[in-house]
C-alpha cells in the first residue's frame, strides 16, 4: 500500500515537472479556424511545439472603417528561424490566398500597410522555415491605423 502511494506521489511530481507547452502550445490555433485574436500594439511572446507545429492568429476589423495593417516576426531566442504568412477573409467570405514576407537579417519577417476593409478578418501564420528546439522563441507584433 506504502508503495502505491509513493507510486503515486512521483507519477504526480513527473507530470507537474513536464514544461506545460509541451501539452498546451502544439493546440495553440494550430489551424486557420482555431486562429487565436491578436493582442494588438502589444508583443506576443510564443514558441512552436515542433517542426510540425504552426501558429494562426486572427484580427477582426469591427472599427467601422477601412484600416491598415502592419506586423512583425522576429526571434527573439534560439536558431531556429520563423516565417510569417498572412491571408484576409472578407465581409462576403472571399479569402485571399495566404501571401509570405520575405526573410530579413536574423529571420524576421514583416508586413507593411496591408489594407484590410471594414468588416475583413485579417489571418497571420507562422511556420519554422528550420525548426531546432521549442526553446525558441519569436515575437510578434500587430497594430492598424486609419487609411
Ligand atoms: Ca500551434
Amino acid at each position: 500500500m506504502k508503495l502505491k502511494q509513493i507510486c503515486i506521489a512521483v507519477l504526480i511530481i513527473a507530470l507537474l515537472s513536464i514544461p506545460q507547452s509541451a501539452f498546451a502550445l502544439r493546440t495553440v490555433g494550430d489551424t486557420q479556424a482555431d486562429a487565436v485574436y491578436f493582442l494588438t500594439d502589444q508583443y506576443t511572446d510564443l514558441i512552436l511545439s515542433d517542426s510540425a507545429d504552426v501558429d494562426w492568429f486572427k484580427w477582426d476589423n469591427y472599427t467601422g472603417e477601412d484600416r491598415r495593417v502592419t506586423t512583425f516576426l522576429a526571434m527573439l531566442s534560439g536558431t531556429g528561424i520563423y516565417k510569417m504568412g498572412i491571408k484576409i477573409k472578407y465581409s462576403n467570405g472571399i479569402e485571399s490566398s495566404l501571401m509570405y514576407s520575405d526573410l530579413y537579417m536574423f529571420g524576421s519577417s514583416s508586413f507593411s500597410n496591408i489594407y484590410v476593409p471594414a468588416g475583413a478578418t485579417v489571418y497571420l501564420k507562422i511556420d519554422a522555415v528550420n525548426f531546432v528546439s521549442m526553446y525558441d522563441y519569436y515575437r510578434m507584433f500587430f497594430t492598424h491605423s486609419s487609411i
